[in-house]
């Protein structure tokens, strides 16, 4: 059976990852790879309503545990009725944010047990796991300073600066953990040379 390519990307807020998303996507796209771009929370049409729920500031408090499980209930979404799909027709999938973030987000910035975390992405996930994760690392200074422009922010993005730094210490330690899937790109450089990072782990894969 044909079987595309799974591929996320991941990383502290404002770290650049739908830029580089579009230069993925036209960089498969020209070399005759079919794509489907998706995104997490959300992708599906019930995903994009529990997203609404995790990022709308007027949701107001959520207990941590719900906030892991309506991302995990999104993602089990996501598999079934879009990512499995479109792979199994050999179409390769990109997506911005997988499971790493809830190990970065929930567990490291909400500082929930990482074991639950696990035993949630088996719940779900089984052994699939994605085939490349990019993940782009940054200060949280430059991410915040790169987002600064936008209006308002959303029901994470409010968190303190600590939170931010919890998080991306999470991604770091599991880039370590995985250095077969989770390839570690310095997103503080110029959006060309993060393209460069990025062009020569697309073309190991
Ligand atoms: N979340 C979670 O908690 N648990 C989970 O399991 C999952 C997600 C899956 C989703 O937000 C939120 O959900 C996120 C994690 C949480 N929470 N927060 N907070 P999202 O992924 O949709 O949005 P985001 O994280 O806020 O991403 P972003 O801020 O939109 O940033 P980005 O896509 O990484 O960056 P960008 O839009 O490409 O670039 C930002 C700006 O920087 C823009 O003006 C660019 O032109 C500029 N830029 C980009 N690259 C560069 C370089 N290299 N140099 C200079 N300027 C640059």
């Amino acid at each position: 059976m044909k079987q595309g390519k799974f591929i996320t990307i991941d990383g502290v807020e404002g770290a650049g990852k739908s830029t580089q998303i579009d230069f993925i996507c036209s960089y498969l796209q020209e070399k005759g790879v079919e794509v489907v771009r998706t995104r997490e929370p959300g992708g599906t049409e019930l995903g994009e309503k529990i997203r609404s729920l995790l990022l709308g500031v007027e949701t107001g408090d959520m207990h941590s545990d719900t906030e892991l499980l309506l991302m995990f209930s999104a993602r089990n979404e996501h598999i079934q009725s879009k990512i499995q799909p479109a792979l199994a027709q050999g179409k390769w999938v990109v997506s911005d944010r997988f499971t790493d973030a809830s190990f970065a987000y929930q567990g490291g910035g909400r500082s929930l047990d990482l074991k639950r975390i696990e035993a949630l992405e088996t719940w779900v996930q089984g052994e699939f796991r994605p085939d490349l994760t990019l993940l782009l690392d940054l200060s949280v200074d430059i991410g915040m300073t790169r987002i600064e422009v936008r209006s308002a922010k959303d029901r994470i993005e409010q968190e303190e600066r600590a939170f931010f730094e919890r998080v991306r210490q999470v991604f770091i330690d599991r880039s370590l953990q995985y250095p077969q899937r989770i390839k570690l790109v310095d997103a503080s450089v110029a959006i060309d040379e993060v393209s460069q990072q990025i062009h020569t782990y697309l073309e190991q894969l």
